[in-house]
């Protein structure tokens, strides 16, 4: 057995069982006659809980004599979703506590059920940020993940006749057993207000800034457990609560109510996250999110370097490396010099020395509505001094612009932090690229065009700043605790440390094309496919034949993902089953799961549109023996957790150049579903291992979409010269799929005509069709399919995110483990 895989010491079986009804009666106060599986959940949750706090306390100690340096991972999201399978996963304690739980007379799976999600993220971003807190314990690097503890995570998604409804998520109602309140932390943050201008003795400007208001930051500490269980980091997320003294003119001057109602505002800080993940919102609450987080968090950082190092700042890059998930938390720059500068009066030049030492910048996204921009005039109202020293950063910056193209005044107005117009923006992403040290893409292509087409005149600048890290995903959860059936069959076949050496997969090549194993590989998929097939039985009341292939797409809602190119073939194929009833196909399922941000109309359409169809064809016998499609609802970590093992086929069909990286598809592949997709993002460095053969990529390339583009896209040439197409598309606009109501799924018809469609569904239909027959075709040499599915497990290993992990390490982070002394 491999060190990282060994037992917890001193905790057996018997043990397990007496810490659970100990919590029963102790925390819970009652026993094993009168708890219900919620009941047996807590209580199982606070006995793994006391493991995992010895544990913590080992961890902070080892940091703490080590002096170590850390990572700071700032992230307005971060996506968990339920904590006790991994916990028990990476303590290694699951199979012992599923055994002391059946001598109980209880269901671990069952109880299992009970956790809510812990969905405090949108989507890729935000679990990218949880997979990457899972290696970074695993790997046993000093790290803390910071962030905002959301009261409401992203809303739970219900349908209502085919319609999207959004209600509140209340992940906390009923108490989470895994978090920690620290109230020693307790951090408190200004806003609003103004800046006074001083003159100090030696003549030096000297800025202070008058706040008009303070709230507290409460951090909620959520251990982060290591494979292997040696390591346990912390995710510490912050709450706002109103200061003790918050606005207390107010409450003195009598206003009791007046003050009571500003406490209410300060608690809305930490209410909610936003749910538009890849649209700029503009909101001053997210604003003010963003700030408060930062804030709480330098400040911890800060409280604790100044533990080790007192005032002494010159070792504070050495010690703290912050890495910025996306530009969310980009105000850390200004705040972290606002610091330097008026708190412990550095120079300028010293000051920006260490900041720009301190941050790396991870960009997701080339989508230009998805580029956070704020009002100056808004930071000058809730941050007046950060606008003034972003101002001060940007006076700088002009003038190495200047020295690098005389006169160009051009390219100082492309390169500015200030977007100069009606009214002047601050343009985060140029911040962040000029207070980082590094910045990367998430795949390949992504840092590509990146550096080719978002940032190019920095990446002439500093040509060594740009670089990439392809992203990851933790194979502790994606495959050893989503799928034990496979893994239990891949640990009987090469031994059981591929958990964290992913690369091991590779040893599964050599079983491909054994008969036996092709067998048991499938059998798991089958069984796998049975409990979803009972799964989507009990969510929507709809009956899927396991045998048919289950065709998965699962992201958020979004035009450029274009599920709607996936749903305009559904629709080709009904018809030709119409028109020819023995047409012929594999039977096959089309299974949905996607939310949509509340306010992008289209994107919510094409949800009704599913649903819509979905039901015509569910219920038309003529077809729904070979044709189903489902749309389960409120998709979210724990359900991807029952649909990824259960895929035959992954829908990864963006248009080329925009999804910058995507997860879902290294999730899939690793669990034997192939991939149908586009040259983009991640897909591309897939298709690279798993080989061509295996993999069905269609559609056009980057380059290809930019010529389209620069010749003038007409969608109508498509509609016009493709009869099956422009038969869908009017079909669309009839009452088929809506009786009574024709037109009800014309939004959807125009956005691809009229509308011009911008994400090239028209122009990459033919090809996808194609592609999707090859898919069909290949189903039925059930060999060969079983032979491919094994090469796209056995050759994912590149996708652990400790290979990500590793390369931030080595490339941006240039940290040491720290082993933890038992
Ligand atoms: C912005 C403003 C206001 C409110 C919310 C936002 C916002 C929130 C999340 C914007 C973007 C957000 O997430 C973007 C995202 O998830 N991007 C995805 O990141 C993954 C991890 O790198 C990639 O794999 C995906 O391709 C990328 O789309």
């Amino acid at each position: 057995k491999s060190k990282a895989l060994a037992e917890p010491v001193n905790f057996n079986k018997s043990d397990i069982k007496d810490a659970i009804v100990r919590h029963l009666h102790c925390s819970l106060g009652t026993d094993e006659n009168k708890a219900n599986n919620h009941a047996w959940w807590k209580a199982a949750c606070a006995a793994v809980q006391e493991q995992v706090l010895e544990r913590l306390r080992r961890t902070q100690k080892s940091h703490y004599l080590n002096d170590t340096r850390a990572v700071h991972y700032f992230s307005a999201e971060f996506l968990m979703g339920r904590l006790m399978s991994n916990n028990l996963h990476n303590l290694g304690l699951f199979e012992i506590t599923d055994q002391a739980l059946q001598e109980l007379g209880v269901s671990l799976t069952d109880i299992m059920e009970e956790e809510p999600d812990m969905a405090l993220g949108n989507g890729g971003l935000g679990r990218l940020a949880a997979c990457f807190i899972d290696s970074l314990a695993t790997m046993e690097l000093p790290a803390v993940g910071y962030g905002i503890h959301y009261e409401h995570g992203l809303f739970r998604q219900e349908i209502k006749n085919g319609a999207q409804i959004e209600r509140p998520d209340s992940w906390r109602d009923y108490g989470n057993p895994w978090e920690i309140c620290r109230p020693e932390s307790i951090q408190e943050v200004s806003l609003y207000g103004y800046v006074e201008t001083k003159y100090g003795e030696n003549g030096r400007i000297q800025k202070e800034w008058h706040p008009g208001s303070i709230v507290k930051g409460i951090p909620w500490d959520i251990p982060v457990v290591g494979f292997g269980g040696k390591t346990v980091n912390v995710l510490r997320l912050w709450e706002s609560q109103a200061s003790n003294y918050f606005n207390w003119d107010v409450f003195n001057a009598g206003g009791y109510v007046d003050a009571q109602s500003e406490n209410v505002q300060a608690e809305t800080i930490s209410k909610v996250l936003y749910p538009n993940d890849e649209t700029e919102a503009g909101k001053e609450l997210r604003l003010i999110q963003q700030y408060f987080f930062c804030a709480c968090s330098l400040k911890d950082i800060i409280r604790r370097y100044k533990r080790a190092h007192g005032d002494d700042w010159s070792r504070f890059s050495d010690q703290v490396v912050i890495q910025l998930n996306d530009t969310h938390p980009a105000i850390a720059i200004p705040e972290l010099m606002r610091i330097l500068v008026d708190r412990a009066e550095l120079g300028w030049d010293d000051a920006w020395e260490i900041c720009s030492k301190t941050f790396a910048y991870t960009n997701h996204t080339l989508l230009p509505e998805a580029l956070e921009k704020w009002p100056a005039r808004m930071i000058e109202k809730i941050l007046p001094r950060h606008l003034e020293i972003i101002y001060e950063i940007n006076f700088r910056f002009m003038a190495e612009v200047e020295k690098m193209w005389p006169g160009d005044n051009k390219i100082k107005q492309k390169l500015s932090i200030i977007e100069e117009g009606n009214q002047k923006m601050v343009r985060m992403g140029n911040l962040s690229v000029i207070g980082s040290f590094a910045v990367n893409g998430v795949a390949e292509i992504h840092s590509k065009l990146v550096k080719k087409n978002l940032f190019p005149e920095f990446d002439q600048m500093w040509p060594d700043k740009l670089t990439n890290v392809t992203n990851g995903i933790t194979p502790r959860r994606w495959l050893k605790a989503c799928n034990p059936d496979l893994s239990a069959l891949i640990d009987k076949k090469i031994g059981n440390d591929w958990p964290v050496k992913l690369e091991k997969l590779n040893d599964l090549v050599k079983f491909a094309d054994e008969a036996k194993f092709q067998k048991d590989f499938m059998k798991i998929k089958l069984k796998n496919k049975v409990a979803l097939a009972k799964e989507v039985k009990s969510l929507t009341g709809i009956e899927i034949d396991p045998k048919a292939i289950f065709d998965v797409q699962i992201k958020r809602l979004h035009e450029y993902k274009r599920q709607h190119l996936n749903l305009l073939h559904i629709m080709a194929l009904y018809r030709r089953l119409l028109e020819n009833p023995s047409y012929d196909m594999e039977p096959r399922v089309f299974i949905f799961g996607a939310k949509a941000a509340p306010g992008y109309k289209l994107a919510k359409d094409i949800i009704y549109a599913i649903n819509m169809v979905a039901e015509r064809i569910n219920n038309d016998e003529r077809v729904n023996k070979k044709l189903k499609v489902v749309f389960l609802p409120n998709y979210r970590v724990s359900l991807a957790e029952k649909m990824i093992p259960a895929a035959d086929v992954s829908e990864q069909i963006s248009t080329a150049g925009k999804e910058a990286s995507g997860t879902g598809n290294m999730k899939l592949s690793l669990n034997g579903a192939l991939t149908i997709g586009t040259m983009d993002g991640a897909n591309i460095e897939i298709a690279e291992e798993v080989g061509e053969e295996n993999i069905f990529i269609f559609g056009l390339t980057v380059e290809e979409v930019d010529k389209l583009h620069a010749q003038g896209y007409n969608p109508y040439d498509y509609y016009y010269n493709n009869a099956e197409l422009k038969a869908i598309l009017d079909w669309l606009e009839t009452d088929y799929f809506t009786p009574g109501k024709p037109g009800a799924l014309s939004s959807l018809k125009y956005s691809l005509l009229d509308g011009g469609d911008p994400y090239l569904v028209l122009a990459d239909f033919d090809a996808y069709s194609k592609a999707q027959h090859k898919v069909d075709l290949a189903y039925r040499d059930t060999k060969n399919w079983a032979r491919m599915a094994i090469l796209n497990c056995a050759r994912m290993g590149k996708f652990t995110s400790d290979r990500s992990i590793r390369d931030y390490v080595e490339r941006i982070w240039k940290l040491d483990a720290c082993k933890v002394d038992e």
